[in-house]
């Protein structure tokens, strides 16, 4: 176990007894705190103002204007957390990766790593090689960003392995990730070696955002959908489980309880989320590789997936995001749905089931916020 340091948020105790750190820890709140993947970016004008000239990578990589990018969505819609503004692909680039961000498209690499001498080629950077200053322009960014926050938490996030190997090995966005899964069988040896060389790139980008100062870590497995619950848990839930070790011995301290027996103060793990589209089969294996609340995505009902986690695991979800152009009166009456089911779990953390749409309009998102806040059980 390694302590954050004093002035961490959490051990500090700025965020510590937050309704997000609460609700990630299963202890719900009165009020239901909320969120949304991808706030920053493009439904904001404020963001696309701020973007004119800069590239996704070069924004990602300038502390002030990651930190302003993140905070942004914070200020407008009195969200209950800010989202670390960066994309899962930064750590790959921070390793010597050719990678681009093209707009309107997502990452393209300048190879595709197809074989065993292309993994080869890929894994001969060891990560342990790099070294925490690798990642000082994202160390930065969170400190910047968590001096403005003051007492709302900032999520730290990085894509899992699954997700990461679905791009390198088609060179860019793809459908089915096929490519990637008929590497997995046909040269397990290969895929394993890809796989725990992700793992370790990104968990280490995941560490160095949360000991600069971030209150929770997100796993983002988008396109682990696409994998049976065989090929999950068999060829990728050992590499998101070692991608999390890299957090999972992140504690603080909190004062011991009053009243408590030993008096002593008790030791807590900086809470994980994991987040996957499509994986209402996997569940289960994704709360099992180290995770303290699952995200779910928009096609299977909160109380579902509760049933599915033996209701005794925090969500994060499920707001179709197609609802956020219907007329408010749909949208209030789905996301009352929600709140409703998800009442199944021991906590709910309201998100949608995936990002933002970029047409969205964003006075839409702040009226959400405001129904969640004022929403308690019939
Ligand atoms: O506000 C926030 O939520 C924080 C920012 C964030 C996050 C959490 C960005 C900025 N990217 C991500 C994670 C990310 N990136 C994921 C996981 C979450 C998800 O499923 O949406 C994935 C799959 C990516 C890869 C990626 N990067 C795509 C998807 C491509 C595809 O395969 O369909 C895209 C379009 C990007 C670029 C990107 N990342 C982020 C933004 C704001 C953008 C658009 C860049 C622009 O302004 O043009």
């Amino acid at each position: 176990m390694t302590a954050l340091a004093p002035a961490h948020p959490l051990a500090s105790g700025l965020t510590a007894s937050s309704r997000l750190v609460r609700a990630y820890r299963a202890d719900r709140p009165e009020t239901t705190p909320v969120w949304f993947m991808r706030q920053a970016g493009r439904s904001l004008p404020e963001y696309r103002e701020l973007r004119v000239g800069t590239r996704m990578l070069d924004a990602c990589l300038d502390p002030a204007m990651a930190s302003e990018i993140t905070l942004q969505p914070v200020r407008r819609h009195g969200v209950d957390a800010g989202i670390f503004f960066s994309d899962i692909v930064v750590p790959l680039k921070l390793a010597g990766v050719e990678v681009e961000i093209q707009p309107g498209k997502g990452p393209v690499f300048a190879q595709a790593v197809r074989t065993a001498d292309d993994v080869d080629r890929l894994t001969a950077v060891d990560p342990a090689s790099l070294g925490i200053d690798a990642f000082a322009p994202i160390a930065e960014a969170v400190r910047l960003t968590i001096a403005e926050l003051g007492e709302t938490p900032l999520i730290g996030f990085a894509g899992a392995p699954f997700t990461l190997a679905a791009y390198l090995v088609e060179g860019g966005p793809s459908k089915d990730h096929i490519r990637a899964r008929t590497l997995m069988h046909a040269d397990p040896e290969a895929w394993a070696r890809l796989m725990a060389w992700t793992a370790d790139i990104t968990g280490m980008f995941l560490r160095a955002q949360v000991l600069a100062g971030t209150s929770a870590a997100q796993l983002f497995d988008s396109w682990a959908g696409s994998l049976s619950l065989h090929d999950y848990v068999q060829h990728v839930a050992p590499a998101s489980a070692r991608a999390l070790s890299h957090v999972r011995d992140l504690t603080y301290e909190v004062p011991a309880a009053e009243g408590s027996a030993t008096g002593e103060a008790e030791a807590r793990n900086v809470p994980i989320v994991h987040f996957g589209v499509g994986t209402g089969e996997l569940l289960k294996a994704m709360h099992d590789v180290g995770a303290d609340t699952v995200g779910v995505d928009y096609r299977i009902p909160l109380d579902e997936a509760s049933r599915r986690l033996g209701h005794v695991v925090p969500l994060q979800g499920n707001v179709d995001p197609a609802m956020l152009d219907a007329p408010w009166e749909v949208l209030q009456a789905h996301v009352a749905d929600v709140l409703e089911r998800g009442r199944d779990a021991p906590a709910h953390v309201l998100n949608l089931g995936h990002g933002v749409p970029p047409e969205t309009d964003p006075t839409v998102l702040t009226r959400l916020v405001e129904f969640v806040h004022g929403w308690r059980p019939e």
